[in-house]
Order: structure tokens, then sequence, then C-alpha cells
């Protein structure tokens, strides 16, 4: 069995920490504030006095902590210790931040991959918690059966930029979802509707625009948005002027639309009112 050393004990840190003693590795330990050490020592965890101990005792070496500068901070503190080990950083950060940092590592001799962790904490260990991971091939190889521990892995390639992209792009579909959430609650709830009840509706609702989307990518892949005598941008643009001039009516908020209703007028006034919705993404992709 790899001995693993996880150094960043949060929230998630600890998880990551307590599946891998779960699945029967030496497990070393570090975190900032010793004390959240403490669970996981009792458990049979190893408490690193120093970071660069937690590096130097790891085959394979888990970073998660708050964000990129927290890392580069942790590491630079181990940096004497670092030449040969395999990192795996899971902290949630930039594509660049990661290249950065993959940089770093490389230059100290050390084999880097970087992963998104798109699960919560109490998910770590089970089938649906998905680990996205990019960078050094052998490293992952080398360490893909402990790693596999937490999750599933989706192994992303050589560019150490491309988890964090991926983990970042499925964030923002999971808080467009969160903002519609919102809005709609918002409106029912001014008339004293309960969220809860409401999602009797909601739910199957968006579950069945759900099934729109293998069309939308179609149409987003071929940049051809014809909507073929469905749904016009230009009448969804009245749509949405309605879901906000409702909502100002009940005394509701309307930043978190306001947005999509403004690249729809944008879209409409340039002459593709006739399109379909996915033609917005022409205001705003690279
Ligand atoms: N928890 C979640 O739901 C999400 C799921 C997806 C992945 N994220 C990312 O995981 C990273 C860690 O998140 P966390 O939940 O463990 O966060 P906290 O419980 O707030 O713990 C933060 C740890 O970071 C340490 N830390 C902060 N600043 C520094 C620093 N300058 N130097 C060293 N360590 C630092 C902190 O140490 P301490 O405060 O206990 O001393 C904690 O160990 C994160 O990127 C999520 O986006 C979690």
């Amino acid at each position: 069995m790899t001995a693993v050393s996880v150094i960043g004990l949060g929230a998630m840190g600890s998880a990551l920490a307590s599946t891998f003693l779960d699945r029967g590795h030496a497990v070393t330990v570090w975190n900032r504030t010793p004390v959240k050490a403490d669970p996981l020592v009792a458990r049979g965890a190893v408490r690193a006095p120093a970071v660069a101990d937690a590096v130097a005792a790891g085959g394979l070496v888990v970073v998660c902590v708050l964000d990129y500068a927290a890392a580069g901070a942790v590491l630079d503190e181990a940096a004497g210790a670092l030449d040969g080990r395999a990192v795996v950083n899971l902290t949630n950060g930039t594509p660049a931040q990661a290249r950065a940092l993959a940089r770093r590592m490389a230059d100290r001799g050390a084999r880097y991959v970087d992963g998104g962790i798109m699960a919560v904490p109490p998910m770590i260990g089970s089938p649906e918690a998905l680990l996205l991971l990019s960078g050094d091939g052998d490293a992952f190889e080398a360490h893909r059966g402990a790693l596999s521990g937490l999750g599933g892995l989706t192994w992303l390639g050589a560019d150490s930029g491309h988890a964090c992209l991926y983990d970042l792009a499925l964030l923002a579909g999971m808080y467009g979802l969160f903002a519609g959430f919102l809005q709609a609650t918002a409106m029912v709830g001014s008339e004293r509707v309960a969220a809860s009840d409401f999602l009797a509706l909601l739910a199957p609702w968006i579950e069945a625009m759900a099934g729109l989307l293998p069309d939308l990518a179609r149409q987003v892949d071929d940049r051809d948005y014809a909507a073929d005598g469905g749904s016009n941008l230009a009448m969804q643009a009245v749509g949405v002027e309605n879901i906000l001039q409702a909502a100002r009516d009940q005394g509701v908020g309307t930043e978190l639309l306001e947005p999509m209703l403004s690249l729809m007028r944008r879209r409409v006034a340039d002459g593709f009112g006739g399109d379909d919705v996915p033609g917005l993404i022409e205001l705003i992709r690279f």
C-alpha cells in the first residue's frame, strides 16, 4: 500500500485522509492548525511536525487547502523535500494558477498532478465522488490505485490546467442552476409558497429541460443556432422580460437573470432573433 501524506485538514482534507485510512494506507498528516489532526491521529495517522516531514513521508503527497496562495506557501516551506515526490494538489483554483504551480513543482523535481474534486466531503470514498485530474501522467498512473479509493477518476491529460478548467466549468453549470432555483423560489415565495412545496413542479420541469442539453450542445458545436420552428430568441427575450417585470411587481430582485436578458437583447438587436437561445454563446465565447 502506498504511504500517503495529506496536507491541509479542513473539511475536505480530513475526509481525504480519513478515507485513505479506511482503505488501509499508512497516512501522515499536516495542518497549519495542528489540533485538526487529532481525530485522524486517534485513528492511526501520523502527525508530521512540519510540512516538509509530511512531504518526505509520502510516496503520494495530497494537498488540499483553501487556495493556491496557501498551497504554494506550504509547498515552498517543504521545498527541500519535494525532489522525486508525486504531488497531487486538489485545491480549488484557476487553470493559470495550476500551470504556474506545476512549473514551480517541476523546478523542484516533483512530479505534479493537479485535480478538482466534484463532491462534498461526506461523498469522498463513494463512487458518486468524482476527481478530475491532469498533469504528470506517470505520477497519475503510479498512484491511480490509491486515488481511486477516493472516488471515480477522470484523467484529462498532460496540461495541468485542464483539471481546474473542467472543475470550474462544471461548477459554472451548477451555479447557473442554483441561480434559476433561487429566482423561481423567490418569485413564488412572494405569495408565501414554500420552496419545498414548489419543488414538486420545479424539479421535473428542470429535469425535462435538461433533456434538451444534447440538442443545445450540438448547436453550440456546429455554430448553427436555427430555431427550426421551435423557440426563437426574440420570443424568449419577451418571456424573460416578463419574468423580470413580474419579479419587480412582486417585490423580488432581478439581479440573477438581468445579464441573461441583456445578452438576449443584444443578440436580437444584432439580427439573430430568429435563432435559438444557444446563439447567445457567440457573445461570450473565446
Ligand atoms: N468542502 C467542499 O465542499 C468543497 C468540495 C470541492 C473541493 N473544495 C475545495 O477543497 C479545498 C479545501 O476545502 P475545505 O472544505 O477543506 O476548506 P476548509 O474546511 O475551509 O479548510 C481550509 C484548509 O486550508 C488551510 N489553509 C488556509 N489558508 C492556509 C494557509 N495560508 N496556509 C496553510 N494552510 C491554509 C486551512 O488550515 P487551518 O485554517 O485549519 O489552519 C484548512 O486546512 C478548497 O480549495 C475548496 O474549494 C471543497
